[in-house]
């Protein structure tokens, strides 16, 4: 398959798996899963018609890993990045001391008062490094980096997640444990 043909078929599915499964007319069971044969019927209804060796094929290609099967392949979720409400049953762990955040020039007046907040998200996004940190930020504009002292915030109480792809979850950043880079 093309890669733009991926990329359309992965924009796709992050809509409907993370924001408007209704839009789809699928519902996200616990955990954010929906069967796959629903899922493959209702985008053919949708005149979005795609095979299950695409959906495969976009699953493994996906260079975020924004997707998975469970483990008997009858039912497929996004990893994360969801605005619907869903409970992902994360597992809360201890960050690395240091996490990071792309972002653009724009936000920084706010999060150097507020803080990094989650927005329309369930949780602040964090990378575990800065080149991840820079292509995040890199989809607004030109990115501005920050490093997260996560050591600091965990030890005041935060809690952390990892999502499937290496994504580090957490409520809110203080300004205090931001540093500019
Ligand atoms: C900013 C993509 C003003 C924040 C990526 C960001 C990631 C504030 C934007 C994942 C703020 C939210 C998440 C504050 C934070 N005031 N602006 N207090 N706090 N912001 O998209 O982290 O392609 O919700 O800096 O690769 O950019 O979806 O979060 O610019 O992993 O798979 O508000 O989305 O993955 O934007 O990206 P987002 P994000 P996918």
């Amino acid at each position: 398959m093309e890669k733009a043909q991926q990329t359309r078929i992965s924009k796709f599915l992050s809509l409907h798996l993370r924001h408007q499964p209704e839009l789809l007319g699928v519902t996200l069971e616990a955990g954010g899963w929906v069967g796959v044969k629903a899922l493959l019927a209702a985008c053919a209804r949708r005149g979005f018609p795609l095979t299950r060796e695409q959906l495969e094929e976009v699953v493994t290609s996906s260079d975020k890993q924004r997707f998975a099967f469970d483990e008997s392949g009858t039912r497929i979720r996004a990893q994360q990045g969801h605005s619907v409400p869903v409970e992902l049953g994360l597992v809360a762990q201890v960050p690395p001391p240091k996490l990071y955040h792309g972002t653009v020039a724009a936000a920084l007046p706010a999060i150097r008062e507020q803080g990094l907040q989650k927005m329309q998200r369930h949780h602040v996004h964090l990378s575990p490094d800065v080149e991840t940190a820079r292509h995040v930020g890199s989809r607004r504009g030109r990115p501005v980096l920050l490093a997260v002292d996560a050591a600091a915030l965990h030890a005041a109480g935060a809690t952390f997640y990892q999502s499937g792809n290496g994504v580090w979850l957490t409520d809110e950043v203080p300004p205090q444990y931001l540093r500019e880079l």
